[in-house]
């Protein structure tokens, strides 16, 4: 079709609005199209007609072609969950140049302003991609046009509500200087863009209200003179529509995190307690690694005296205990102590045992700090006496594998035991060069173990290879006779 018709420019309208609420209806009449229409549930999913225009109208427009989308009503029993619901506006509003928000009724119920707040928050991210939206709602069967004066002050609290929750929602983003007021989401002018429509069937026997024929067609009027003066314009080809209907749909599959609320203010409710959350635990860490250290402070000791690295973390325990309840008890507090408390404590289960897999966490990295500064003490307050010998032997094996492999060229240093123990744990080596250093690291743990008679000694695979390296050079080269000591000596002799 794209290219039968040359990728014709289109404007693309869509209607959203609570189930039954006259949805379809309201278009059939607007364009005279023929989606269905029936008491009880009817339109499900999403249905679009393409629509030529009028030649003479086309001209004065300046495109031929409107792309008319009815959607499933919101709220349906069929659907309990908001996600549904979320997913769907946001989807039309994203698609359409312009979206005309059906309500039936005297009011904006807080089921309908959720789903509003939602879109919000999901078009101000879209937004950065530079997707924009206008927005036209219509109120039906309200009962007779003097209603206007009436809702006057309903439409002033929807107002406000939908400020409110675009506030909470680009403060969230971080965009609060971009974003103050619900319109500067979503286009819409309050004075101009709600209208109210009186209802079709006045009840019983009685014909058809032509009141209501009239005022969609005032409607579909003024939607046509927002064209003309481009308030709303046709920036789609049809091309391009199919394209966006793709983009959108992922990137409406892809905002997970707040379809899952049911408004933006759950969701921002939510992000806060994440990052209190979060504040807590980085303080909980912290606590265990203070502990931690102090333990380190205390592994030379223990090895001189023989006590297991067991008994050294058994110390540790009581902190982590400590941590553990303290994190719990926050989290109780923070629900119990929340505004909105019943809706924050859904999320409480998750946090707590959350807080189970941090601590056990945080306790094995400081268990596995104090094992291995443990496991290096007990080897060098074994190795002493193996000191110059090691040295010596370490030098020639790493310079033997470095001059028969050939890459003393290619790497800097590879031929010298620093060679080694600067490469030795880094993505840098590759090929025999490595598999050789590998055999020669497995080879030197081995004797080193047996020399030093320390057979119980686990080389940690993650302990770094260059730091107990190194530590090995110190302690060894600590035995080596000074050079300057040396020179004494000579120039004595
Ligand atoms: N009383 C009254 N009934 C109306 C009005 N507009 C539509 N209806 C009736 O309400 C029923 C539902 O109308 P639809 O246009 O199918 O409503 P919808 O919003 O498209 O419904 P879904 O697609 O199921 O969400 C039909 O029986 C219509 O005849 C109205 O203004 N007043
Ligand atoms: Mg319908």
């Amino acid at each position: 079709m794209t290219e039968h018709l040359h990728d014709p420019r289109v404007l693309v309208i869509s209607v959203v609005g609570v189930q039954s609420s006259g949805k379809s209806t309201l278009l059939n009449s607007m364009f005279g199209l023929r989606f269905p229409v029936r008491a009880g549930r009817c339109t499900r999913g999403l249905f679009a007609r393409f629509l030529k225009i009028e030649e003479n109208l086309a001209k004065e427009l300046g495109f031929k072609y409107f792309i008319i989308v009815d959607t499933e009503g919101i709220k349906s029993i069929d659907h309990d969950d908001h996600r549904y619901d979320n997913e769907l506006v946001t989807f039309a509003l994203s698609i359409a140049n312009v979206t005309i928000f059906n309500i039936s009724g005297e009011n904006i119920g807080p089921d309908v302003a959720g789903i509003l707040q939602i879109a919000a928050h999901a078009l101000m991210r879209m937004k950065e991609v530079d997707i924009e939206c206008r927005c036209k709602i219509v109120q039906q069967r309200v009962s007779d046009l003097t209603a206007a004066d009436r809702n006057k002050g309903s439409a002033d609290k929807i107002k406000e509500t939908l400020n409110e929750a675009t506030k909470f929602a680009a403060e969230d983003e971080g965009l609060e200087g971009r974003y103050k007021e619900f319109s500067d989401v979503v286009h819409l002018k309050f004075d101009k863009d709600l209208q109210y429509v009186p209802s079709l069937w006045t009840g019983g026997m009685a014909p058809p209200n032509h009141m209501y024929g009239e005022k969609v067609i005032k409607i579909k009027r003024g939607l046509l003179r927002d064209i003309r003066n481009k308030i709303i314009t046709p920036d789609l080809s049809l091309s391009t529509f199919t394209d966006r209907v793709r983009d959108v749909w992922s990137a409406v599959k892809e905002e997970n995190f707040v379809f899952n609320f049911k408004d933006s203010v759950r969701a921002v409710d939510f992000n806060q307690f994440c990052l209190y959350y979060n504040e807590r635990i980085v303080k909980m860490r912290q606590a265990i690694m203070d502990k931690s250290n102090g333990c380190l402070g205390r592994v030379k000791f223990a090895v001189e005296i023989g006590n297991s690295v067991e008994l050294l973390i058994t110390s540790l325990e009581d902190e982590v205990e400590k941590q553990s309840e303290l994190l719990r008890d926050l989290v109780e507090k923070y629900v119990l102590d929340h505004p909105r408390r019943s809706m924050i404590s859904r999320h409480k289960r998750g946090f707590l045992e959350d807080v189970h897999i941090a601590v056990k966490d945080a306790r094995q990295q400081a268990q596995q700090r104090i094992t291995e500064e443990y496991e290096i003490k007990k080897l060098e307050h074994n190795l002493p006496n193996l000191g110059p010998k090691w040295l010596v032997r370490m030098i020639t094996d790493v310079k033997e594998v470095a001059s028969t492999t050939a890459v003393t060229k290619e790497i800097p240093h590879a031929n010298t035991f620093h060679g080694y123990l600067l490469y030795t744990d880094s993505d840098y080596l590759h090929g025999r060069y490595k598999h050789e250093l590998d055999v020669l690291w497995k080879k030197w743990t081995r004797e080193i173990k047996q020399e030093s008679g320390i057979t119980q000694i686990q080389i940690y695979p993650n302990i770094s290879r260059s730091r107990l390296g190194l530590k090995i050079k110190l302690l060894l080269s600590k035995r080596k006779t000074p050079v300057k000591e040396k020179a004494k000596r000579r120039k004595m002799k």
